[in-house]
């Protein structure tokens, strides 16, 4: 396909996911622990405690990302297995060692470590003190980064602060399908703000401690919207510009202060916070699955259709005038529709609004039913998905998108959220009653594009 020297080819998971040790060696509760093992929060009761075992089995997995022959792994950082009260406290030297071990091993196999700080996993602590919708939180953000800076700032090439941060106020705090599980809009447009300025103040903080030639990044799953224009703008204020906006340095966007003036004043942002939030950064990640499609109407949607687990509380605060529409064609497991134009068009939208900044898709892939089946896992399906999206980064890249790289979600199945291990996302099969991993035909697909630089070719 034609793939740029140096366009990197990776695969991402992120901690409360796979690596399971939830009690294990100092680790303390962060707030996925207390949502999943509270009754009737998680599909079939399931919790992260053991995952897929990551935790125990890293070396395992890091020879399949060599065998993969990835250029580079995206995986989150357990915040409270490295200080588990969230604070500024002793550092638990086993969690730390574990990122250690893997960040070497990585180097070892010539994997480029791409960390995310966080990945939605607040140390329980920290939610106990108010959470995200409390300033606080955000300078104890600044501080863990600094101390993983410190840690392994000699090491690491890639820095992510955030993943996702739309997910973590709007579906931790608005509608509570996420952990902690509040339904708060006030409290969740505070959480956003909060996680700007945890964003800014830990861009910062990182710079001072780690290599010089290290890049700093944030990841955003921005919402690739179609439909009635009103209801358009409407969803985009509160579900991308609230971050692209003070994170890319124009601030909050006078339209989602007006949409939002009911809910709350804004009062939680200060003088300087503007300047904070907009830390320059290296790289934009963005995580793209489905396009949004959405008209001005009754707010009563397909159960499921804007993508996420139903609740009587959307989490679009100030958009309940809005309806999110069913869309035609194929879906996946989780209800989503498979539609690689929105990735190009989005990619497109990016680099036309924000000239110079180079993006990388940190997230793209899909949930299907998946089986063994006398040893081998057909996920044709999953196969065509991967390659439309490859494709549609294609297209972006010669429109001239300065597209530095794609990850695969997810180099394993894993814990789905709300959904727990009934969605399985994985390119390798993780068998949870005993952890064996198969690779699926889709590995076998993503090996042989890699090792042909994004070219397709013969994958078995
Ligand atoms: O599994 C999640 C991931 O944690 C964040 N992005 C979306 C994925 C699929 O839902």
């Amino acid at each position: 396909m034609g793939f740029p020297d140096g366009f990197v080819w990776g695969a991402a998971t992120a901690a409360y996911q796979i690596e399971g040790a939830a009690d294990q060696d100092g680790r303390a509760p962060s707030i996925w622990d207390t949502f999943s093992r509270t009754p009737g929060r998680i599909l079939n009761g399931d919790t992260g405690d053991v995952a897929a075992d990551h935790y125990g089995r890293w070396r395992e997995d890091l020879d399949a990302m060599a065998e993969l022959g990835l250029d580079a792994y995206r995986f989150s950082i357990s915040w409270s297995r490295v200080l588990p009260d969230g604070t500024n406290g002793p550092l638990n030297r086993k969690g730390a060692d574990f990122y250690s071990r893997l960040i070497d091993g990585l180097l070892e196999r010539g994997i480029a470590p791409v960390a995310t700080l966080y990945h939605w996993d607040l140390p329980q602590d920290l939610e106990d003190a108010g959470g995200w919708p409390e300033r606080d939180t955000a300078s104890r953000f600044a501080e863990y980064a600094e101390r993983m800076g410190r840690e392994f700032g000699d090491r690491v090439q890639l820095w992510t602060t955030l993943n996702e941060p739309w997910c973590s106020a709007f579906l931790g705090y608005a509608s509570g399908v996420h952990a902690p599980g509040r339904t708060d809009a006030a409290a969740a447009l505070a959480a956003a703000h909060h996680l700007n300025l945890a964003h800014g103040l830990a861009v910062r903080a990182l710079r001072g401690v780690v290599r010089p030639d290290a890049r700093h990044s944030v990841t955003l799953n921005l919402h690739h919207l179609r439909g009635e224009a009103e209801a358009v703008r409407r969803v985009d204020a509160v579900a991308n510009r609230i971050f692209l906006g003070p994170m890319l340095g124009t601030g909050y966007p006078a339209d989602l202060l007006a949409d939002t003036a009911p809910i709350t004043d804004w009062s939680f942002v200060r003088d300087g916070d503007d300047e904070i939030c907009a830390a320059p950064i290296d790289v934009l990640g963005v995580n793209y699955y489905q396009p949004t499609l959405v008209s001005l109407g009754p707010a009563a949607a397909e159960p499921g259709a804007d993508g996420h687990a139903v609740s009587e509380a959307t989490p679009f605060v100030g958009c309940e005038d809005v309806a999110f529409l069913p869309q035609e064609g194929e879906h996946t497991a989780m209800g989503w529709v498979v539609d690689a134009t929105g990735l190009d068009e989005m990619l497109l939208r990016l680099h036309r609004e924000n000239p110079g900044l180079p993006l990388m898709i940190t997230e793209n892939g899909a949930a299907f039913d998946d089986k063994v089946d006398d040893g081998r896992v057909r996920d044709d399906r999953r196969v065509a998905y991967l390659r439309d999206h490859v494709a549609a980064a294609k297209r972006a890249l010669d429109a001239g998108v300065d597209l530095r790289g794609y990850f695969a979600w997810s180099l394993m199945d894993n814990f789905e959220w709300s959904y727990g291990y009934s969605r399985r996302f994985g390119i390798i099969h993780i068998d949870y009653e005993t952890g064996t991993r198969t690779w699926k035909d889709s590995a076998h697909w993503y090996r042989a594009l890699i090792a042909a630089d994004g070219e397709e070719a013969e994958s078995r």
